[in-house]
Parts: structure tokens; C-alpha cells; sequence
């Protein structure tokens, strides 16, 4: 019922991103959402202290991250055989997980996010590596989709410059013309990109949270040049 399509494949490398609809089961859909649901009654925590990019944006646009070991539902999920199936298929190597988070957009002013690439965000030279975002509530035109820029990765997986937006709050990596194509998709669903395929999100107007869960998986640890410790993780599926 999950069996990954070739064609999806095909479309990831060819087009830098590949979209699975209604690809979790219902009962996965509610473990993200259970814990999602627990960690916004936290008090919102842009920088963790410092630890994090600061890229949160209190209620409007909130990154709950790197929580799955508290909890053994979500860590069984993103640490299980489902996700280490799909990186394998598009990060050579061997799968590890890099980086978790929900990011979840509040009701009317849930904030946009720019243009970037995700290793945009990483500081050190890496190999490409594959994000998996999953839509937790169904995505529309107004509840801030995911919108990507198509790119040939057969042809091009290089980093663009990025510059910090002081008001955003982001790193932006491109202000060109708009064709970024909008993923609008049900609940349980998952758009694959590349960590250098740009992406943007757009507001969320409606009286409803948008939340998502973004897990990063490397072909092999990304560790930090300096210290060789993780970047963030490093655990092999
Ligand atoms: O979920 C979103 O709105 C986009 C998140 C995103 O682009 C990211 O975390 O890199």
C-alpha cells in the first residue's frame, strides 16, 4: 500500500521534490498529532535557550524540536522501518536521522517562511540530505502550504548564498520570480525534498493551527567539522 513508486523517485531527483498523498496511517497521523499537541502547551521557546537557530516566531510560527526521545511513540515512528525505507531510497549511504521538529503556524497571523534551502541553515559543507515534511492537519491555499521550486538534482545540488533577515527572522536564499509549486495535501501526506531544493511557506489566515513534523535524514552522520560531534543527531535508522 506504501510501496514507493519509481516514478516518485524519479520525479524527486528530476524535480528536487516528490509528493506522497495520504501516505501515514491514520493511527501515525494521531501519534504526531498527540505529541505536537502536547508540546504547544509548553511555553513557546524560540531559541531553546540559545541552542537553535532563532527563527521562531512566539505563537505564529513555532518550531517544536528535537523531542522525540521523550517520547517512545514518535521516536518508534521516526526512528522506525516506514522512515528508514523512504531515506534509503533517496539519500545513498546508510539513513540517519539529522534533525526533528514540528512547525506549526497559528491561527490568523501564522507567519510565512522564506525562500531557503535547508542546508542553507546547516554552516558547514555536507552532503545533500532528504527532508520529509508531513502534513498533521490537511494543507490549503490558506493555512501556510509548503511551496517548492522545482530543480533538476540530477544537474544541479548546489548551495545557494543565504542572507539573515533580521525582521523575519529567517535565512533567505532567494527573491526571484514566484513559480513555486503549492503542496496541498491531506492529512498524512508527506513532500520529500532535497536539503537543496528550495522551499517557502506562505501564511496561515484561517482560525486553525498548521501543524507539520519535518524529519531530516543524512546518508551518513552529519557532524560538525570542528568538534566532530552531531550537528543535531546523528542516530542510524
Ligand atoms: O512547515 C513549514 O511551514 C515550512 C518549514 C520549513 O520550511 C523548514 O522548517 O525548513
Amino acid at each position: 500500500m506504501r510501496a514507493l513508486q519509481q516514478e516518485q523517485i524519479d520525479h524527486f531527483f528530476e524535480n528536487g521534490y516528490t509528493i506522497l498523498p495520504e501516505w501515514l496511517e491514520p493511527s501515525e497521523v494521531n501519534v504526531l498529532s498527540e505529541v505536537c499537541d502536547e508540546l504547544l502547551a509548553e511555553p513557546p521557546d524560540d531559541d531553546q535557550g540559545g541552542k537553535s537557530h532563532d527563527i521562531g516566531r512566539g505563537e505564529d510560527r513555532r518550531f517544536l524540536r528535537h523531542r522525540h526521545r521523550d517520547y517512545p511513540k514518535l521516536s518508534d515512528f521516526v526512528l522506525g522501518q516506514q522512515m528508514k525505507d523512504l531515506a534509503s531510497a533517496f539519500v545513498g549511504g546508510s539513513p540517519h536521522l539529522f534533525n526533528e521538529q514540528f512547525v506549526v503556524k497559528g491561527p490568523k497571523t501564522g507567519s510565512a517562511f522564506g525562500w531557503h534551502q535547508d542546508g542553507g541553515y546547516v554552516g558547514f559543507d555536507h552532503k545533500p540530505y532528504l527532508s520529509v515534511w508531513i502534513s498533521i492537519d490537511d494543507t490549503t491555499a490558506d493555512n501556510g502550504p509548503v511551496f517548492v521550486l522545482p530543480r533538476n538534482l540530477n544537474q544541479d545540488i548546489g548551495l545557494v548564498p543565504h542572507h539573515w533577515d533580521e525582521d523575519a527572522k529567517e535565512m533567505v536564499g532567494y527573491d526571484g520570480p514566484d513559480p513555486g509549486i503549492a503542496a496541498i495535501v491531506p492529512a498524512g501526506s508527506v513532500v520529500l525534498f532535497s536539503s537543496v531544493t528550495l522551499h517557502r511557506s506562505s501564511r496561515n489566515t484561517t482560525d486553525k493551527s498548521r501543524r507539520a513534523y519535518l524529519a531530516q535524514f543524512s546518508g551518513e552522520p552529519l557532524l560538525r567539522p570542528d568538534t566532530g560531534k552531531p550537528k543535531v543527531f546523528a542516530t542510524a535508522l
